[in-house]
């Protein structure tokens, strides 16, 4: 049996639900397709910061406070480039630069994102494959009131304050999925959209070409976890950014925007009584305690995702 469980992942979200699920699998049997729109080049090293969100979650040494980071990092190379006058915007650790650094390196020398990804990972011990879902340069732009923004100038530069008004995600058109993202794809007995924010990390991920076309092509169950729990993200300017850009801000608009995308929707036990209208929209749902905090509490709820998507598996249909 080499078929695997997918998760669609992009920063704090996705990497907690990939460790929760990475806990209660054998190793090799989850897959992390993650999100790479978010990447950019800051003092000419190329950053990749939910690639590493997962990748520190998984192997165990992600800083637990911000989600992002290494635990314990400290800031002596940040605090050296404020010294030569420049802002020192984008907190990077001094053990977050080995890894951009490296990064860096190999792709100059030729290697492919994935290549590099895989090599780090494998020094960290991590037992998941962690997938960019494309090797070609993508990179998602905000436009506020005064006019487009690259989005680490939107997210962490502005720190979120601006009113989103539209989102592009410059040079998808040309990018293609790689053969690994699709591949895990192919082979997937279920397939997991984690609670990231549906427009600027999973959003970029599902318009990469050729990973819509996998996804419908599978018979395996999609689901999604709502990253919206009582109108509010947990973390993030998700909820701000469905407002603005007119989804309705809840579980219930989370589900309108996977559409036909997903056959099941997990939301929290505070947005129970938006089920029944999920479910008449054609989307089935599990309702359950989805905040994940420390480690057994992932492990936890992944054991519950898991659940309901054997449920939602074609071979459950008729039983239904
Ligand atoms: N997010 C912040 O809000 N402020 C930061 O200074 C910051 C630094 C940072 C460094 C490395 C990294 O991998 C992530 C970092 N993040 C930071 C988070 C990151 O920019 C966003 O969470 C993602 O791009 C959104 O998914």
């Amino acid at each position: 049996n080499n078929r695997v469980i997918v998760v669609l992942a992009g920063g704090v979200g996705g990497a907690r639900m990939a460790h929760g699920l990475q806990q209660v699998l054998p190793p090799g049997r989850l897959a992390a397709i993650v999100n790479t729109a978010d990447d950019f080049v800051h003092y000419g090293l190329h950053i990749s910061p939910d690639l590493d969100t997962v990748m520190y979650t998984l192997g165990g040494v992600a800083d637990p406070v911000n989600g992002w980071g290494v635990a314990g990092d400290t800031r002596r190379t940040l605090d050296a480039i404020a010294r030569y006058g420049r802002d020192p915007w984008f907190l990077l650790g001094d053990q977050d630069f080995a890894t951009h650094i490296l990064r860096t390196e190999r792709l100059r020398e030729g290697a492919s994102l994935t290549e590099v990804t895989a090599e780090l990972a494998a020094a960290l011990a991590i037992p998941t494959p962690i997938l960019p879902v494309t090797d070609d340069p993508v990179a998602t732009q905000i436009r506020a009131a005064d006019g487009w923004l690259e989005f680490q100038d939107y997210f962490v530069g502005r720190r979120q304050a601006d009113d989103v008004l539209d989102v592009r995600f410059s040079g998808i058109e040309r990018a293609m999925a790689t053969p690994a993202a699709l591949q895990a794809i192919a082979r997937a007995e279920c397939v997991v959209v984690a609670p990231s924010n549906p427009i600027v990390s999973i959003g970029p991920i599902l318009q990469t070409p050729g990973v819509r076309e996998a996804l419908t092509d599978t018979t395996a169950p999609v689901l999604a976890v709502s990253p919206i729990i009582g109108g509010q993200a947990l973390k993030g300017p998700a909820a701000n950014m469905l407002r603005t850009l007119g989804h309705d801000v809840s579980a219930a608009g989370v589900a309108q925007i996977y559409g036909d995308l997903i056959d099941g929707l997990v939301i929290d036990n505070a947005d129970v009584e938006l089920a029944p209208q999920i479910e008449a929209a054609g989307t089935r749902v599990m309702v359950t305690n989805s905040i994940m905090g420390d480690a057994a509490d992932r492990a936890r709820f992944a054991s519950e995702v898991l659940g309901f998507a054997n449920s939602l598996s074609p071979e459950q249909a008729a039983v239904r």
